[in-house]
């Protein structure tokens, strides 16, 4: 049985504004998108309840809530946030799919973490994410992977839900076709005129009636309804590098105060590196220092095991080609070179 694990963070853009300026944290809040339109790229929840919501014109919006506060997106703090929360899915297992910024599919089936509980795995996960972004998230838990999608909406924000196996059954009995990822509005209109609305109308048809009315597309639907198709996280898994980084909350001013955060840094490092077993496969170290204005420098240096001194130099290069600028966060890393097998079927493969 697999255990995945669906993140979605709440009202991903706005709840960044409303994290980085108190006075938009209460009041009904839209992010600006950037299109010639003027459409909305997200609302929060104050606003949500107004009717405000993504893709909308701000005409539209302004004419359902007339304080609706609209500010323009910062994509490079959005972008910020979300490689911490992909740092923080690292912590718990490689089996990770992005969707989008603020989404991902994990698979959590072999992890060892919470004693293997995916449900308490979700749960350190919201948690983590909040001490390293102070932002909140939602978790879906299910043993099929787009059950995971769709459980992760029912307890936003900032909430998580659980469909165990036994329950996989009723749930898609009366899911409506509409929630299911790939159901569009116009695919579900098309289902509807067919009697279709929910997982149990299409199980009652069968698969052959679902091939011969809806076609290969309502093959696949009919897999999903049964409980048939389960799904798998795809990644990347050649590693390449592993890298841990820390943002403080507070910016280092000077380059001692830098150094000083090298020892903390290295342990996890340490750890990481012993736990997934890559501790002899190193081939570079690098340092990465993103300063106060968002500019980000890295340094690195082909070596083949951890240094405390090459990264003392390392960060201190970075750290000089940023002219006395303060820093909000660093991170140390290393280059991981193939495993002699994956070159050998590389080259058969050329
Ligand atoms: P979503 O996860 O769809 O929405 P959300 O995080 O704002 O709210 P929810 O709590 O319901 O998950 O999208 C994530 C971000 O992507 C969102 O904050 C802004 C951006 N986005 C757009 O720019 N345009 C869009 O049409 C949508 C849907 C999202
Ligand atoms: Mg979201």
């Amino acid at each position: 049985m697999k255990k995945f694990i669906h993140i979605d963070m709440d009202c991903f853009y706005a709840a960044v504004e409303m994290r980085d300026n108190p006075k938009l944290a209460c009041v009904p809040l839209a992010i600006g998108g950037n299109s010639r339109r003027g459409v909305l790229s997200t609302a929060n929840y104050i606003a949500r309840e107004y009717g405000v919501r993504s893709a909308m014109s701000n005409y539209h919006a302004k004419q359902l809530c007339p304080d609706l506060v609209i500010v323009p997106g910062r994509m490079a703090v959005y972008k910020e946030a979300s490689n911490q929360i992909r740092e923080v899915f690292s912590r718990y297992t490689d089996l990770v799919e992005p969707l989008s910024l603020d989404e991902a599919y994990l698979d959590v089936t072999d992890s060892t973490a919470c004693k293997g509980s995916a449900t308490l795995i979700a749960q350190q996960i919201r948690a983590d994410i909040y001490n390293a972004t102070g932002l909140t998230a939602s978790a879906g838990i299910a043993p099929i992977k787009f059950i995971a999608k769709i459980a992760s909406d029912e307890k936003k924000p900032n909430g998580q839900f659980v469909v165990l196996p036994h329950e996989i059954d009723d749930f898609l009995a009366q899911l409506p076709l509409g929630k299911i990822p790939g159901v569009g509005k116009v695919t579900l209109e098309k289902l509807n005129l067919k009697g279709l609305y929910t997982g149990k109308d299409v199980r009652e048809k069968g698969v052959n009636w679902m091939q011969q009315h809806v076609g290969n597309f309502g093959v696949s639907l009919y897999q999903k309804c049964a409980g048939e198709y389960v799904g798998k996280v795809s990644t990347d898994r050649i590693r390449k590098s592993l890298s841990v980084e820390h943002t403080y909350e507070y910016n280092k001013t000077s380059l001692q105060e830098c150094l000083d955060e090298l020892p903390r840094l290295l342990d996890e490092l340490v750890l990481r590196l012993n736990k997934q077993q890559l501790r002899n496969r190193i081939n570079k170290l690098s340092v990465k220092v993103k300063f106060a204005n968002f500019v980000v420098t890295s340094a690195d240096q082909v070596y083949h095991e951890l240094n405390t001194e090459i990264f003392v130099q390392l960060l201190t290069k970075a750290y000089q080609r940023g002219l006395q600028q303060p820093v909000r966060l660093l991170g140390i890393g290393v280059g991981i070179k193939n495993e002699p097998e994956q070159n050998f079927q590389l080259s058969i493969l050329d």
